[in-house]
């Protein structure tokens, strides 16, 4: 794990979450495939299909506070997917970016990156995934202001020729600050399609972000992994989220020949003020190994008194 991120602390970002109703519905299935219990370093979490899948969890933030948390490819691999989830009540705490990072280490392997903000409650940490390959994909970026108060949606679209991997962002709020510590916070990140021919969504990322800070206009930051290769992109049936609920879903899946090398969430309906995921993460559904190759692990929720909102999820699948 790389203990401290060149720009964590000005990228961690969060939202007071007030109000929310305590009851709640769990919907989807699934079990956990990557445990906290895990030690607090990048653990290689095995090999397949060309795919390693690399496992750390962060250190824990207490309440009122943000961390950062990565998973780091081992020499001479990249970064093609990876996913990062929150432990704890998905009402305390806000993902406040998970992305490919592949521009800040010269000379050092590239990693995913992830932050948290730990609104209430009891300490979180936050475990992250990062899928290497050997093969160089290509990473595109994309950048845009939002104003306070406000989301935004920014895509970082693939070269033709290429294909989406993976993919994430991050905006430049500052948390912390007395009269609001809440900073940014991510509400959905996810592949589009461009309306080419076949409507897969493999074109590009997008991320959509809130801005919750103090700064006026703040900068929103989205990248995607492109390959060559063609993955298969598994999209679940839209799932309808009442209000008040958290959506706990592996619903996913890739075919038993391929692997997962990220998920998209993207919450729709509900204003973005109002849905946040805590979890978008590879996850192993207990086949014969224990690599969390299989599905997409998507934890989210709608607050009290947001009505309409619905989660589409996708599996990238190498
Ligand atoms: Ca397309
Ligand atoms: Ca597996």
């Amino acid at each position: 794990m790389i203990a401290d991120r060149p720009r964590t602390t000005t990228r961690l970002s969060a939202r007071r979450v007030a109000g929310v109703a305590t009851s709640c519905a769990l919907a989807g299935v699934g079990a956990l495939a990557v445990g906290a219990s895990l030690a607090a370093a990048d653990t290689s979490l095995g090999t397949v299909g060309g795919l390693t899948y690399m496992f750390a969890s962060s250190p824990t933030a207490p309440a009122q506070s943000s961390r950062g948390g990565s998973a780091s490819c081992t020499s001479g691999t990249k970064v093609v997917g990876g996913g990062a989830e929150i432990g704890g009540a998905v009402a305390e705490s806000h993902l406040t970016s998970t992305e490919p990072e592949y521009r800040h280490l010269e000379g050092g392997s590239p990693y995913w990156g992830a932050g948290i903000w730990n609104d209430s409650g009891p300490t979180k940490s936050v475990d992250v995934i990062a899928v290497c390959r050997k093969r160089k994909p290509v990473y595109r970026s994309n950048t845009a202001k939002v104003r306070v108060g406000h989301a935004r949606t920014v895509a970082a679209r693939c070269p033709d020729g290429t294909h989406v991997s993976a993919g994430g962002g991050y905006a430049t709020g500052t948390p912390g600050a007395s009269a609001t510590p809440e900073g940014s916070y991510l509400n959905s990140s996810f592949p589009f399609d461009s309306r080419d021919a076949g409507r897969v969504p493999d074109d590009g990322w997008k991320v959509r972000i809130y801005n919750i800070s103090d700064a006026p206009r703040i900068r929103i930051n989205v990248s995607a992994v492109c390959v060559t290769q063609r993955p298969r992109y598994v999209t679940a049936d839209p799932v309808a989220m009442p209000p008040a609920y958290e959506l706990l879903s592996t619903a996913a899946a890739c075919p038993d020949s391929r692997h997962i090398s990220a998920g998209g969430l993207r919450l729709a309906g509900a204003p973005a003020a109002n849905a946040h995921p805590v979890t978008i993460m590879p996850a192993d559904l207990g086949d014969a190994d224990s690599i969390p190759d299989d599905a997409l692990r998507a934890k989210a929720q709608v607050l009290a008194g947001s009505t309409g909102a619905s989660a589409d999820m996708t599996a990238i699948c190498m």
